[in-house]
């Protein structure tokens, strides 16, 4: 294989629209650290970048749900994203994001390259554009009726009931997300990058050349290919993004997937320099790492932007991961059904480690793959600490009781530690061929069966057993088991970082050199050891229920909302709002009113005075449990008489799809007459 001078290695830019969750680290950027991590560790020249994607519709609809400007969206998610990121130790050299100038600059200079190479076309094709609201929608902007299943709500790209991906104009009875009103179609003109022309080149270089990759990213590439290419629009009507750099281009901004894979390019400028020599020249190996949905825009789409462009090197390799999936479900964003890595360190703070192993050794490396709370548990508790952490706290309580704490003279060597440095020599090897080879669960474990090898020496040597008669050879037994010990501080380092470094800190030691591992013994004789604790803890069953029970809630609930959602009401102005003169109050008094299921009489603190109110709410509130709560009340609605009461205004409540009423309270104490507005 070639020798290469240098690595670029990329993992995917998320969409600043929401949090980070289990697959992303799974999919993504776990099987990248591990790999960036273990280059450095043998002493490679390697950049690691990624960065937020702030551009495309993913964003603008995500800001429009909230009413809020795309702007709001992408700084509060960078924010959050990154601190997940840097939380988990995903150790990039830099984490950019697409809304700096740089990359602005960087984008708009590669479009105008290529635009003066002539390498765009330019095509006037119709599109759907919403006349209420003044513009061009983008698919996921249309929903209407699925011609093949009939699913009234299927997205203009795709039906999420049948999974069939659609075009907008497939669409039965096709409806703006934006104004609710029927589009119409309208002309509108882009650039498109013929992929058609760059097919000869693509089959040959991936087809051809790159039979190493992934099978199923080869296996992906090699259909798109077979179905033949088609030019494809690099700029949309959109009023957020990078516009594009030319003149009589008002109003249209770079398509995403133009401009968010230059993202990697742009953050390297921003990291060094020295750039150049990381995107241009032939003795780098640029890699990147995504998940599977993305792989025709790396493999294809940039490969032939760079190609078009000319001075850029291409990906060496592009190792996607399929889907990771959850309890047996799609991780879904909308219906909440995901781990959340801000929630995980919440539940489970200081055991960053943990998942990562247990993401690592589920890895969707071929194939989707599930992550239960179960198979967590057990691989925390039948491997972490059953394995690795045992191991070491063994030769490190050991060592304490009969050393006084330091490493013990090595003394007579057997045929077993030989054989053992031997064995301990040959995982390493499979290890580091694993890790080059994109196969980190095979090289996960390789790395937990070293540890099982110095188990199983202690447990086969038993060392508290012959300490009276044959105390040399006791002391050979811990020196050897601390010389494991001492390896696995640089050979856990890319999976468990976190650990690394607690290890370091026990054996009282700093980072082994790679290369030295088996060769050299890193704790010399009469080394002083650290405070032994223990590495990892046991995971109870009531931990992993509390887990599995926050699922089913979430489950619970979707199933509820699929039932019935109130469609939403028709737009009222802001004048309309604020005629409600709604006011927080506390409840002083709650009685049943005789004769009726459901209704409470309570006398409510409304700040503007205390009044009497009649309730719908007796089957879900008992009058004890409501008397002090502060409430929500509209205070100006017309006084009604209900069985005999004078009832003045109305307690707001919050009622599901199956017609279960909450209060609806302040967040905190607040003043009796706060204005709700
Ligand atoms: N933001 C899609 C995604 O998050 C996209 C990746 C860009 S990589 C240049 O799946
Ligand atoms: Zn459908």
């Amino acid at each position: 294989m070639k020798k290469y001078k240098r690595y670029t290695i990329t993992s995917a830019l998320p969409y600043a629209n929401g949090p980070i969750h289990i697959g992303h680290l799974a999919g993504v950027y776990i099987p990248a650290d591990i790999y960036v991590r273990y280059l450095r560790q043998r002493g490679k020249d390697v950049i690691f970048i990624c960065g937020s994607d702030e551009h495309g519709v993913p964003i603008t609809i995500k800001a429009r749900q909230e009413g809020v400007s795309p702007k709001v969206i992408v700084d509060r998610y960078h924010i959050i994203i990154k601190k997940s990121f840097e939380d988990f130790g995903i150790s990039f050299d830099i984490y950019s994001r697409t809304s700096n100038k740089t990359h602005f600059d960087t984008a708009s200079e590669f479009f105008k390259k290529l635009y003066e190479k002539g390498a765009f076309i330019e095509k006037t094709t119709e599109q759907y554009y919403d006349e209420e609201a003044k513009q061009f929608l983008a698919d996921r902007y249309i929903t209407g009726t699925c011609p093949h299943c009939n699913n009234e709500k299927a997205y203009g790209d795709q039906c999420e009931k049948c999974g069939t991906s659609l075009n907008a104009t497939d669409l039965i009875n096709p409806k703006s997300t934006i104004s609710g009103s029927k589009p119409i179609k309208k002309e509108t003109s882009h650039w498109f990058l013929p992929l058609d022309k760059y097919e000869t080149f693509l089959r040959k270089w991936i087809l051809e050349e790159h039979k190493d990759w992934k099978a199923n990213v080869y296996g992906q590439c090699k259909s798109w290919l077979d179905l033949g290419l088609q030019p494809r629009a690099v700029s949309r009507d959109l009023d957020w993004g990078v516009p594009v750099p030319i003149d009589g281009a008002k109003g249209k901004v770079l398509y995403v997937w133009f401009d968010a894979p230059i993202g990697y390019i742009s953050a390297t400028k921003e990291l060094t320099n020295d750039w150049e020599k990381y995107w241009k020249d032939e003795d780098t190996r640029l890699i990147h790492f995504i998940g599977k949905d993305n792989i025709v825009f790396h493999c294809i789409m940039f490969p032939a932007m760079l190609k078009a462009e000319g001075s850029f090197i291409l990906p060496e390799n592009v190792p996607a991961n399929e889907f990771l999936n959850l309890e047996g479900d799609k991780i879904s964003t909308s219906r909440n059904w995901a781990v959340w890595l801000h929630e995980y360190l919440e539940d489970f703070p200081d055991k960053q480690d943990v998942l990562r192993y247990a993401l690592c050794a589920n890895m969707p490396e071929t194939k989707d793959n599930d992550f239960t709370w179960k198979d967590f548990q057990s691989r925390n508790n039948n491997e972490l600490v059953a394995i690795l952490g045992n191991f070491v706290n063994r030769a490190m309580v050991l060592t304490s009781k009969y050393f006084d704490g330091k490493v013990p003279v090595k003394g007579n060597v057997t045929i077993v530690e030989t054989e053992l440095n031997r064995a301990i020599i040959k995982l390493k090897k499979n290890l580091e061929y694993s890790i080059e080879n994109f196969r980190f669960r095979e090289a996960l474990k390789a790395l937990i069966d070293i540890a099982r090898l110095g188990n199983k020496y202690l447990a086969d040597s038993e060392p508290w057993k012959i300490f009276k008669t044959e105390p040399e050879k006791v002391a050979t037994i811990l020196y050897y088991s601390l010389q494991i010990a001492g390896a696995l501080t640089s050979l856990c380092e890319p999976f468990l970082p976190f650990t690394s470094k607690k290890l370091c800190k026990m054996l009282n030691l700093s980072p082994q050199k790679w290369d030295n591992i088996g060769e050299q013994h890193p704790l010399a004789e009469g080394h002083i050891l650290g405070e032994s604790f223990l590495l990892f803890a046991k995971i109870e069953d009531e931990e992993i229920q509390k887990q599995i029970e926050k699922l089913q809630k979430t489950k619970t609930m979707n199933e509820q909302v699929s039932l019935s959602v109130e469609p939403s009401k028709s737009e009222i102005t802001f004048d309309d709002f604020s005629k409600m003169d709604i006011r927080i109050g506390t409840v002083l008094e709650a009685e049943r009113v005789p004769k009726t299921q459901k209704l409470l009489k309570l006398k409510v603190d409304t700040g503007l005075d205390i009044r009497n109110l009649i309730s719908g709410i007796a089957e879900y509130y008992s009058p004890e449990s409501i008397i002090g709560k502060q409430v929500c009340i509209l205070a100006n609605l017309q006084p009604r008489n209900i069985k005999g009461v004078e009832s003045k205004g109305m307690i707001l409540m919050a009622c599901g799809p199956d017609g279960v009423l909450k209060l609806v309270s302040p967040s905190e104490l607040s003043v009796n007459g706060s204005i709700v507005k």
